[in-house]
């Protein structure tokens, strides 16, 4: 008889209940909705290919780009997760200009708030390219019983409660932590359950991976092109020429640099004059992911998790992933 020993994410979150102190259960639940949700927008994106759902849905997102209809439904599919939670009083998301709350009691109790890019990459579906779900998880500052306010949005990254993705990628994986390491969780489709795959995921200090687009080489900060000069330069002792890896996804990238060793670079470039990636939903929960794998998340000058923010869809520069790679990038910068 050959059963196999599977944990489920389920059980998993139930047994480290007890990690937390005052442990009610709350932040149990809320992840158990992520994890259903995670399952409902995996679904979609399986068959993104099949249904009509690719493509323009014709209006444009607050970033001013073209909305993907998978983009939609996973926003919606999470927001009902949360709400239905009851444990989340409110949400920001790349796909809203403002915070989303409600209008009943029981989801102003909630304890909690969400930051998301609900599927990230969304440019990489028509061309099934792996695509992700970022979330970040933060109590609330703002009174028990009232709607969230826009400061309980605006909290450091060092004050995440939760930092995790889902990957819809060659397998469907949710990752994350909760301050006390990363774990991976492989869906398995037969039974419908995020399994234990990968316990305490350590980034090695040193990798041969870098990352970043290329294309944008003339509008780098200086320190950024010499060290991507230095990665090109031959020395077997350090592992050189780097193979450069980039798939456009940034968490199809952070998860192979996070499980091989690398390092991932977004710079200021002239389009993106502040970075292209956003400080809350994007760059806080890869950092807090990254340190708590032992890797280091900086904008270049300060750790990213010690940034206050200042606006909800805020964008910073990234380099981040093996700890001794991006120590090596910042004596150039
Ligand atoms: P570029 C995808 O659109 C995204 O937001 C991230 O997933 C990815 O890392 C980055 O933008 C890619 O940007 O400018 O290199 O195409």
């Amino acid at each position: 008889m050959h059963g196999y020993n599977v944990k489920t994410l389920t059980q998993f979150i139930i047994e480290r209940q007890a990690d937390f102190p005052y442990a009610t259960g709350e932040f149990t639940r809320l992840l158990y909705h992520v994890g259903v949700a995670a399952k409902l927008v995996n679904k979609k994106v399986n068959k993104a290919g099949l249904v009509d759902i690719l493509g323009e849905a014709g209006n444009i997102n607050i970033q001013g780009e073209e909305q993907k209809k998978l983009d939609l439904l996973a926003n919606w599919q999470f927001i009902q997760a949360l709400k239905n939670s009851r444990e989340c009083c409110g949400v920001a998301s790349e796909e809203d200009q403002e915070i989303i709350t409600w209008d009943d009691e029981l989801s102003q109790d909630g304890n909690y708030i969400f930051c998301m890019d609900p599927l990230d990459g969304s440019s990489n579906i028509d061309v099934n390219v792996s695509i992700g779900t970022i979330f970040s998880i933060y109590r609330r500052i703002s009174p028990r019983g009232t709607k969230p306010i826009m400061e309980d949005f605006l909290q450091p990254g060092n004050k995440q409660v939760a930092a995790g993705y889902v990957i819809y990628g060659s397998s469907t994986m949710l990752v994350y932590t909760t301050g006390r390491g990363v774990y991976g969780f492989t869906l398995d489709p037969s039974i419908g359950e995020f399994c234990l795959s990968h316990l305490n995921i350590l980034t090695p200090d040193d990798g041969n991976i870098y990352s970043i687009n290329e294309g944008n080489y003339n509008h780098f900060p200086e320190g950024v092109k010499k060290y991507i000069e230095y990665c090109k330069q031959e020395d077997k002792s350090t592992k050189r020429p780097y193979s450069a890896r980039y798939i456009g996804s940034l968490v199809s990238d952070f998860h192979r640099n996070l499980l091989k060793g690398g390092i991932f670079m977004y710079p200021p470039t002239a389009s993106a004059p502040k970075g292209k990636l956003r400080l809350i939903y994007e760059c806080n929960p890869i950092a807090f992911l990254a340190e708590q794998a032992g890797g280091v998340a900086t904008d270049g000058v300060r750790r990213i998790l010690d940034i206050q923010p200042e606006s909800l869809h805020q964008r910073v520069p990234l380099y981040v992933g093996s700890k001794n790679m991006v120590q090596k990038l910042q004596e150039f910068l």
